[in-house]
């Protein structure tokens, strides 16, 4: 439609943007690192979401070209920062599925000199699991460079045991939808309770989306989730907002 072949100018036009959403520690408090989330402003009509550009542009291959841009611009600008802040950049199974995910990933570590560990690529299981096997071979080469992986959206794919059996992960990232549920809780519920247990179990620490009150963020707590993000604890804006008081919140 309209809207693809205008998505298609967007990075000439300049109309994209990335936007910094911080993660944190919640046993200390400390900044571990930021997501990158990519914003579309379309001239006429505005902001679009990223829940409908994204997907067109899984559709049509643009995600391509924009997702390298996305990784590009994130890397450079964490490469700014003082360590141990890390980048943690969101990857399609697109993506996942062209030829040289590790080498353009290597260029792009060269190019900005951002070191390897620090940045972090976040997948969903449905993305892993296309083609297991591929899958498994291109992470051994990204981990080969350093980077992290991240298992996105945690509990709302179809084979949530399986991927961490199979697969390298660093980091769970606990849907939001299981941190929704927490409002109006006086304990944790049990599928919270029970994906914390599985991340202490296999060492791999849970990180919770969307912690939007306080409340949930102090039940969370109570269970020893490791890591946080969400309106409660920092709202996704550009980098002039987000890292302004940064380094003294640190
Ligand atoms: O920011 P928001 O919650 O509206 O994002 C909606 C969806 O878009 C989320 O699933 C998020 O992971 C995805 N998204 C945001 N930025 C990127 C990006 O740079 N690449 C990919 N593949 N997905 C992104
Ligand atoms: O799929 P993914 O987890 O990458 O999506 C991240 C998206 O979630 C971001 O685009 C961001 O805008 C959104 N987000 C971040 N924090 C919150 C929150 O506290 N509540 C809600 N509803 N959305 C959030
Ligand atoms: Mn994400
Ligand atoms: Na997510």
């Amino acid at each position: 439609r309209m809207l693809c072949t205008q998505l298609a100018h967007a990075i000439e036009n300049d109309e994209l943007e990335v936007h910094y959403q911080v993660q944190k520690s919640l046993t200390d408090d400390s900044i571990r690192g930021y997501e990158a989330l990519l914003r579309w402003t379309h001239p006429t009509l505005g902001p679009i979401s990223p829940g409908v550009f994204i997907p067109l542009a899984e559709a049509n291959g643009l995600i391509v070209e924009l997702g390298e841009w996305v990784l590009r611009r994130a890397c450079a600008k964490a490469a700014e920062w003082e360590e141990p802040h890390g980048i943690a950049v969101n990857l399609s199974a697109v993506q996942l599925a062209q030829p040289d995910l590790p080498g353009l990933i290597r260029t792009i570590l060269h190019e900005t000199g951002l070191a390897g560990r620090r940045l972090e690529l976040e997948l969903t299981e449905t993305a892993l699991v296309r083609d297991r096997a591929r899958s498994l071979r291109i992470m051994g080469e990204i981990k080969a460079l350093g980077v992290r992986v991240a298992l996105d959206d945690f509990g709302t794919g179809y084979s949530s045991l399986e991927t961490l059996r199979l697969f390298p992960i660093d980091r769970i990232k606990l849907d939001r939808s299981f941190v929704d549920e927490l409002s109006g809780n006086e304990t944790v519920t049990p599928f919270v309770a029970a994906v914390l247990a599985l991340g202490r179990s296999l060492s791999i620490p849970v990180l919770a989306e969307g912690i939007e009150t306080d409340a949930q963020l102090a039940l969370l707590r109570s269970q020893a989730c490791e890591e946080g993000q969400g309106y409660f604890l920092g709202r996704p804006g550009p980098p002039s907002l987000v890292f302004a008081d940064s380094w003294s919140a640190r």
